[in-house]
């Protein structure tokens, strides 16, 4: 062992990632993880659990924790989904708020710094602004949208960011190791996620078919392993997705089955890659009413 390395200290945070829905959080996550552990989609309220991910870079481990966008809840769902994001928020050591830079701040974003002003009034810690989506921003009207942020908010931070490019994601992680503690590692060198392949594969089919339906069907949308069995090289899954109601069931399934089709084999091959194994998928639609709103369902659903 040399000199610097017998010294060298290890620094280790956890980062809550917090937003209002669709500014990009989850997309963020998998782009500082170089691979994806959460599901993207353009529809508002993809996420509705917290998702770690732990970023390894030379004398620093950063746990990073995806959440649900912030949003004024309608279901039990949507109350269960501020309150875990509400938690991550008090718990973490350091905030990322991330904002769509493509519109001014509106009354989403203000409900979450009011969130992150109440947190950070409990117990202080650095709050990074991240400037998300400058992909789709002329660049000369970076700096006025970022005066306007700077009115609202005694950021520690303020860092423009393409999470879908990657652009200045380095700079990102760089102010992020600077204002770690010293502490000791608290995973593995090789843990990457606390994600089950189990939740994964759910998580997988929830994408597709937020991908691939409209309007409420997206939101009344939940997916239910109910057999995960490895053999050797190939994975077994069988999944039940839960919907609302019968006229969602029959948008999902589609004529002659198509759309459900479409979905299991987006999903499949999705898994396959992901998990390095040949996947067998079997999808079946039931009808579950008012799920979003049963304690039972939605504690079994792990929400
Ligand atoms: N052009 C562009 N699109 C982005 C960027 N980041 C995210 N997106 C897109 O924005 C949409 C929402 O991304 P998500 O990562 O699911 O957003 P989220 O904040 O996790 O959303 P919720 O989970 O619903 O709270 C998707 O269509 C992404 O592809 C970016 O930097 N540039
Ligand atoms: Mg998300």
């Amino acid at each position: 062992m040399t000199e610097t390395e017998q010294h060298s200290i290890m620094k280790f945070g956890t980062i809550a990632i917090i937003g209002r829905p669709n500014v990009g959080k989850s997309t963020l996550l998998n782009r500082l993880l170089e691979q994806k552990i959460a599901i993207v989609s353009d529809k508002p309220q993809t996420t509705r659990t917290r998702i770690l991910g732990i970023v390894h870079v030379p004398g620093a481990q950063i746990a990073l924790l995806d959440t649900p966008g912030l949003h004024k809840p309608q279901h039990l769902l949507n109350r269960r989904m501020v309150r875990t994001t509400v938690e991550v928020l008090e718990e973490a050591d350091i905030l990322y708020v991330l904002m769509d830079t493509t519109s001014s701040p509106g009354p989403g974003d203000l409900l979450v710094i009011d969130h992150v002003k109440g947190a950070v009034r409990k117990r202080p810690r650095p709050v990074i602004l991240v400037l998300n989506k400058v992909d789709l921003v002329n660049k000369l009207k970076l700096l006025p949208v970022m005066e306007i942020y700077a009115r609202l908010f005694a950021w520690t931070d303020v860092v423009p960011v393409s999470a879908e490019t990657g652009d200045n994601v380095d700079r990102l992680l760089s102010v992020t190791v600077a204002h770690l503690s010293e502490g000791d590692a608290a995973y593995d060198a090789d843990t990457v996620t606390d994600q089950s392949m189990r939740t994964l594969a759910s998580e997988m089919i929830r994408e597709k078919i937020l991908h691939q339906t409209y309007e409420e069907v997206p939101y009344s949308v939940a997916v239910e392993i109910d057999e995960f069995v490895e053999e050797g090289k190939l994975a077994r899954i069988s999944a039940t997705v839960l919907v609302e109601r019968e006229s969602h069931k029959a948008i999902l399934i589609g004529k002659h089955g198509e759309r459900l089709k479409a979905v299991g084999t987006d999903a499949r091959r999705e898994m396959e890659q992901i998990f390095g194994m040949k996947v067998y998928l079997q999808l079946w639609v039931k009808v579950r009413e008012a799920w979003r709103e049963d304690e039972h369902a939605l504690t079994e659903l792990g929400y």
